[in-house]
């Protein structure tokens, strides 16, 4: 093992050809013995693909010319060559299908690469794409148990699902069921409910604008704001903390202002596997002059370094440095370091008044300036010291960088929104950006980048268990009925209502609510004690297995195929995560004959449920999308003449209020805040494990079982240990260890059978991959204000496999 700069040293002497080959010298192998996989079966629903693995120093570069190879391999693995052709031709082009993977936002429609995806967006595309079926014929093969017994990757590389099926309580089997007894079945049980609130509608991102919309309005039309979605567990803490802070809940940056930026800040994100076209605007960021700070605990390939695969020079030259300074920080440090770098710029003021804060953006535009300065007056250097693990001079630098930087924007994800203090934290960074007026003019702003390619247009239509009331309002005057006014529940309060049978009927449409959610044991046991689940979904996952005492599977078109209605071919539209919208029209030959559209599925369960009252014309929206763009025209802020904009060549934009310094909050300014310091640390023995997503998976659902950037292949059970703490407990790399994870109530929480692997992760840390420890995460351990899982911080033990007591 050797630490991060012996690692780019050694990048840095290549000859710029193919770095992989110098660095494998130190791999190791390590294959599981068969007594050894026996110890291992018991985590929950686990049947763990047989794992080899191999370990070789982490990458120092991203995405060049074997990231293609990969795509390739994996969308031929999937489907023909002529379909992974049409399929590959159509991501993200204006007539096509936007990527149904994360939410980063495509150049203007002239400005295009014919090529306009990443490696891993081709895995997503191909993934949905696949050729391979699951048929009635798989689930009379299989029973539920078996299926809960399977592993996630194994239940989706099944294939696509092809049509209605039904697990009727006691069966051992799901059967077929036709589409019309299948949502008769549903709406009859959701009727039968002693009250709407007892059913909960989940939905992820993948969702696009029209069925988001048609979903809460029928939600809210059978008398509940049970919407929990899928940002609950993502960016919830940045709309927390934004909406409070800057009066809306969105980034404010568009690409061209990230090109025009002086600096940017890239914190808590991996963009090389999780964003990876960030990386080709970063390039241009940096070509413009810009500068890029990386905060992240881990030295994460795409930081570093990145070759543009469609440029000659990406494929064979040594790429452009993206980070011109690496902060490798301590897990839940960045409150404290945006604290420290806040302290700088005021005490600068203090010594040279009128130079370093834009005193007139603040005076005009802000309130709570002098609160904050005082507080932030008292922060203790060694208090910073600690929770972030850096030194005063790296922090100084940083700080010399925002004097010179005109225009600044601060970019994150997971790393900052899944902490305790992620609300606090993403306050401090907005201070941040006030204190030089940042915020509303060209080039600066906040850039929570957003996972799931819709997740924000999702919450745009409504799908929020907390919809602000006016929203209620326009949507009620709308449809002539009386939206219930009571917060639904969220992701968390709902795996509570499911456990205390507040909530006894569980409607999933898109995601994978089981393996998404933190603590697996207990929420198993939640869907279980359910009346009745059904999932809306393109594919299997364990949602399907490990379900209510009835359980319907509803399989629905994806983003690539073609959606043919009575009123004509139809398209939707979706929002990414820089408040761009535009269309998505599917290309290719519906998955089955038997699949109906997500508007569909809506539309019919919604006219059964809630017959001619209100007076919705569900039939309407079912045969012509453009019936359903009119209505959110209507509703939604931002969407007049909706249908015509829409249409032209790259949509349009949503105007952010925050870039005319308009803020919404009530005393209609942006809000300086007081933010507690706070200390993440393990108690002694133990360590912070951040819970993260490996090169090869779309969240809950590895496709492989490789994380190629960070040297790892062959095996996702493993747990990455800073070398030095793993020498003071007295493990060798590839020891087979339990994670226990304790939590302040005394209970324990295992996920057995993991390979530690020495990695440059700050001491006391420690990282593995979600979902497979999602059951560590304790149900009560939750963001403040925000209530998502601190997947970024679960206090762990490691122990021994062999020291377990015999089972
Ligand atoms: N290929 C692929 N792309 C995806 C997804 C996927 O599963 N696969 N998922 C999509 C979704 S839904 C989302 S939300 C995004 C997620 O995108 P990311 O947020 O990049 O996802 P994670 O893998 O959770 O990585 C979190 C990063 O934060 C760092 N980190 C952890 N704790 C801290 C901390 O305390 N401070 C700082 N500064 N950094 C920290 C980790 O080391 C890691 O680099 O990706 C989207 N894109
Ligand atoms: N420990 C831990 N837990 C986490 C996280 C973490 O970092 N650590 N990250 C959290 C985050 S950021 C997120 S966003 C959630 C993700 O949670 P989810 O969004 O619930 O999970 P996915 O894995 O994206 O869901 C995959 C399933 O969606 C269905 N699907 C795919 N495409 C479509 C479609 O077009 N239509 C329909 N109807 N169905 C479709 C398929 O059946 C597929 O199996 O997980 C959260 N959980
Ligand atoms: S960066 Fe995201 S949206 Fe773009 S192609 Fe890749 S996965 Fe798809
Ligand atoms: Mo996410």
């Amino acid at each position: 093992m050797r630490d991060f700069d012996a690692i780019e040293a050694e990048a840095e002497a290549e000859p710029g050809g193919e770095p992989e080959a110098g660095i494998e010298a130190e791999a190791y192998e390590i294959e599981a013995d068969e007594a050894e996989a026996g110890l291992r079966a018991d985590s929950p629903g686990e049947e763990r693909d047989r794992d080899k693995l191999s370990v070789s120093a982490p990458k120092t570069w991203a995405t060049g010319a074997p990231a293609v190879v990969h795509a390739l391999r994996y969308a031929l693995g999937q489907t023909s060559p002529k379909r992974t052709a049409l399929t590959l031709l159509n991501i993200n082009q204006a007539k096509g299908f936007d990527c149904p993977g994360c939410a980063w936002p495509e150049p203007p429609a002239g400005q295009r690469h014919r090529n306009e995806y990443c490696e891993n967006g081709a895995k997503h595309i191909s993934d949905e794409a696949t050729s391979r079926r699951v048929t009635a014929e798989f689930f009379r093969r299989y029973s539920v148990d078996e299926l809960s017994r399977k592993s996630d990757r194994w239940l989706n590389q099944q294939g696509r699902l092809t049509e209605p099926m039904v697990l009727r309580e006691g069966a051992e089997h799901y059967e077929p069921i036709g589409w019309d007894e299948a949502l008769d079945l549903l709406a009859r049980e959701l009727r039968a409910l002693d009250h709407p609130d007892e059913a909960l509608f989940y939905t992820s991102g993948r969702l696009a604008n029209e069925p988001a919309f048609l979903l809460q309005l029928f939600a809210r039309a059978f008398g509940t704001n049970n919407l929990p979605d899928c940002s609950n567990m993502c960016h919830e803490s940045s709309g927390s903390a934004l909406n409070e802070t800057l009066g809306i809940g969105k980034g404010s940056v568009s690409l061209d202002d990230l090109y025009d930026a002086d600096l940017v800040f890239v914190v808590g994100q991996n963009p090389g596997t999780n964003h990876p076209r960030m990386l080709s605007a970063l390039e241009e960021t940096k070509r413009r002059g810009g500068r890029v700070v990386a905060v992240n605990p881990l030295p994460e390939a795409g930081l570093l370094r990145f070759k543009h695969p469609q440029k000659a020079r990406g494929v064979i030259g040594r790429g452009t440095d993206i980070a011109d300074q690496f902060l490798q920080i301590r897990p839940g440090g960045d409150l404290a370091l945006f604290q420290a770098l806040n302290l700088l710029l005021v005490e600068a003021e203090d010594k040279e008044p009128g130079t370093v804060l834009d005193r007139e953006f603040i005076d005009a535009h802000t309130t709570g300036y002098d609160a904050f300065a005082d507080h932030i007056r008292t922060t203790s250097w060694d208090d910073v010291l600690r929770a972030t693990g850096l030194s005063r001079d790296e922090m100084e630098q940083v700080h010399a960088r925002v004097l010179e930087s005109r225009s600044v924007i601060v970019c994150w994800a997971m790393g900052l929104t899944q902490h305790k203090h992620g609300v606090p934290t993403i306050r401090e960074v907005v201070n941040f950006l006030l204190l030089r007026g940042n915020i509303g003019r060209p080039g600066a702003g906040v850039c929570p980048v957003r996972g799931h390619s819709n997740v924000q247009g999702d919450r745009t239509m409504g799908i929020w268990e907390r919809v602000p009331q006016p929203f209620l309002d326009r949507l009620g005057r709308e449809f002539r009925f009386t939206a219930p006014t009571a917060h639904g529940l969220d992701s968390v309060d709902s795996i509570r209502a499911m456990r205390d049978g507040r909530a006894r009927l569980f409607v999933g449409v898109a995601g994978n609510f089981v393996r998404a959610t933190p603590d697996s044991a207990a929420t198993e046991r939640a869907l279980r004690n359910c009346r009745l689940t059904a999932h809306i979904s393109t594919k299997l996952n364990r949602s399907h297995a490990v379900c209510g005492r009835t359980a319907l599977i509803l399989p629905t078109l994806g983003r690539s195929d073609r959606d043919v209605q009575t009123g004509g071919e139809q398209f939707m539209t979706v929002e990414d995560s820089m408040s761009e919208v535009h269309t998505t029209r599917g290309r290719l030959a519906p998955a089955s004959p038997h699949l109906l559209s997500e508007v569909s599925i809506i539309s019919r369960l919604a006219r059964r449920v809630l017959g001619e009252k209100p007076d919705i014309p569900w039939e309407e929206f079912e045969a012509d999308y453009d019936t359903v763009r009119d209505r959110i025209a209507r509703v939604v802020d931002g969407f007049e003449d909706f249908n015509a904009r829409v249409r032209r060549p790259g949509g349009f934009r949503l105007p952010n209020p925050v870039n005319s310094k308009v803020f919404r909050t009530p005393s209609g300014k942006a809000v300086f805040t007081a933010n507690d310091f706070t200390l993440l640390e393990a108690p002694e023995g133990h360590l912070v494990l951040q819970t993260l997503r490996s090169h090869d998976q779309w969240n809950t659902i590895p496709y492989a079982m490789d994380d190629r950037y960070r040297g790892i292949k062959g095996s996702r059970h493993i747990v990455m240990v800073n070398p030095a703490d793993l020498a003071a407990l007295g493990f060798a790399d590839g020891t087979l260890v339990d994670l226990v994870s304790v939590w302040s109530d005394g209970s324990e929480r295992r996920a057995d059978g993991f390979r530690v692997v020495g990695y440059p992760t700050p001491p006391g840390s420690a990282a593995a991959y979600y979902p497979e420890t999602n059951v560590l995460v304790p149900l009560d351990s939750v963001a403040d204000i925000s209530n998502t899982p601190t997947s970024k911080s679960v206090i762990v033990r490691l122990e021994r496999a062999a020291e377990r007591e015999p089972v």
